[in-house]
């Protein structure tokens, strides 16, 4: 008939087992099997089962949930919370259950599985319930236990795996992603992250998330996983929400912290490699850069790599052609040094994100300076390194006939190159861009340039301001 489980605490067990071998002497001299001759003085607890992993254990004045069916001693139902589709959720061991359950919940952990056998004295005593419970009625109770917590509780954060490499956890007003599984502590999912494909993305400590995880998420290190267990008063109370989060639940969120950042940061740097020898000049806005890069999501998601192309990348710096924070970790470099960057995404690619890039994510870089030539000011495509010559045109004008074609104006210009009198913008077809300075000089675009046409940025440069004054 009664079957202690194995793993029974000592307290009821030393309490149950007089009471089995008295049970048993009667059903041999008696032979039924009913405790109906023996007036029991205590609730009988019978654990039926206990399940593995038990972190807490009912105590007096927590707040429990829980199902039960009552019935009498030859089987018959007299009430059950499985009929009102409602848990029972109250607080045990204060008085507001009968003294049977306020003791037979005692000790019983989430997901266990009890009989309780409660004598009339500790039940509904000789007068009963009206038209539902007799006088000195035995009642018994099965009891599933689906929640448990007390409104001392705090948030309870479990590491389950932390990251070797943590150089700075998550506080206050940090912007965090992560993924997330929410169960019950019965063990019933409510909700998760992973079906949505698409982290949670949100600033911790400001009140934006429920009271328990703003306190749960602290100090977590980027790639850590851990448990934020949150009693009901720091989640949804005692109504709770949703179809899905039932009142005074309490939650368990199982978090992989993806990445974080606070919008203050800047792009970080870290210098991986410097080439031996010391560099005179480091890169600076202006300058026409050819970089190798990695770039990666702080999970270690790869994606994207000049090293999928057959050249470097190029850009001029500060011209705005890449994200602000790789412009900003690309200056101050020597040719040959590797750096690391993590770039914010307020520095990246924002809130919505780019293609292949998660909104508000982190990056990850690895670059690579691999060369860096001085640029021109901005709108000019060549400079002279001293005056130009003063008979400029007819300099250019090679065979004298007071014109100069493309074919001369190329000539020229590359002589000037070659000479070392001047040089070109950098990162563009040379033909390309002595083909552009002459169709700026070619006013009337008649495909050569007279003396009258030809004219220097400088001057023209001079003759706005003039103008303008
Ligand atoms: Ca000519
Ligand atoms: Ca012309």
């Amino acid at each position: 008939m009664f079957l202690v489980g194995s793993s029974s605490h000592t307290l009821h067990r030393l309490r149950i087992l007089p009471l089995l071998l008295l049970l048993q002497t009667l059903e041999r001299g008696l032979g039924r099997a009913s405790p109906a001759g023996a007036p029991l003085e205590d609730v009988v607890i019978e654990r039926y089962h206990i399940p593995r992993a038990c972190p807490r254990e009912v105590q007096m004045g927590d707040f429990v949930r829980y199902h039960y069916n009552g019935t009498f001693e030859d089987g018959k139902k007299f009430d059950s919370s499985y009929d009102r589709s409602t848990l029972v959720a109250i607080v045990v061991g204060v008085g507001r259950l009968i003294t049977g359950m306020d003791r037979g919940l005692m000790g019983m952990c989430v997901n266990e599985r009890r009989r309780l056998i409660v004598p009339p004295h500790l039940g509904y005593g000789s007068i009963g319930v009206a038209g539902l419970i007799p006088p000195d009625a035995t009642l018994y109770f099965d009891v599933v236990l689906l929640d448990v917590w007390n409104k001392a509780d705090t948030v309870q954060s479990t590491i389950l795996l932390r990251p070797p490499y943590c150089p700075r956890m998550v506080q206050n007003s940090d912007f965090v992603r992560y993924h997330y599984n929410g169960t019950l502590l019965d063990g019933t999912a409510f909700d998760n992250s992973y079906s949505r494909n698409h982290t949670y993305n949100t600033y911790v400590g400001q009140g934006y998330i429920i009271p328990g995880m703003d306190q749960g998420l602290q100090g977590a290190c980027i790639g850590e996983r851990r448990r934020i267990t949150v009693p009901p008063h720091l989640a949804y109370g005692e109504n709770g929400t949703g179809d899905k989060i039932p009142g005074s639940a309490v939650l368990i969120f199982d978090v992989h912290v993806i990445d974080f950042h606070n919008p203050s940061d800047p792009v970080e740097i870290k210098t991986l490699s410097r080439p031996p020898e010391n560099c005179n000049e480091t890169s600076k806005i202006g300058d026409f850069i050819r970089y190798h890069y990695n770039c990666s999501l702080l999970d270690g998601t790869r994606l994207f790599s000049s090293h999928d192309y057959e050249a470097p990348q190029e850009i001029t710096l500060g011209a705005n052609k890449v994200i602000e924070g790789l412009d900003r970790g690309l200056q101050g470099m020597c040719v040959g040094e590797r750096r690391q960057l993590i770039v914010p995404p307020h520095l990246a690619h924002g809130e919505n994100g780019a293609r292949g890039v998660p909104g508000s994510a982190v990056l990850l870089f690895e670059v690579e300076l691999v060369s860096r030539e001085d640029g021109l000011p901005t709108g000019y495509l060549f400079v002279w390194y001293q005056d130009p010559s003063t008979s400029l045109f007819e300099d250019m004008d090679l065979n004298k006939d007071g014109e100069v074609p493309p074919e001369e104006f190329s000539s020229f210009i590359k002589a000037q190159v070659n000479e070392g009198k001047g040089r070109l913008m950098p990162g563009q077809d040379p033909d390309k861009t002595i083909s552009d300075m002459f169709q700026n000089q070619d006013r009337n675009q008649d495909g050569k340039i007279t003396a009258e046409e030809l004219k220097l940025k400088s001057d023209e440069d001079q003759e706005r301001v003039h103008e303008e004054l």
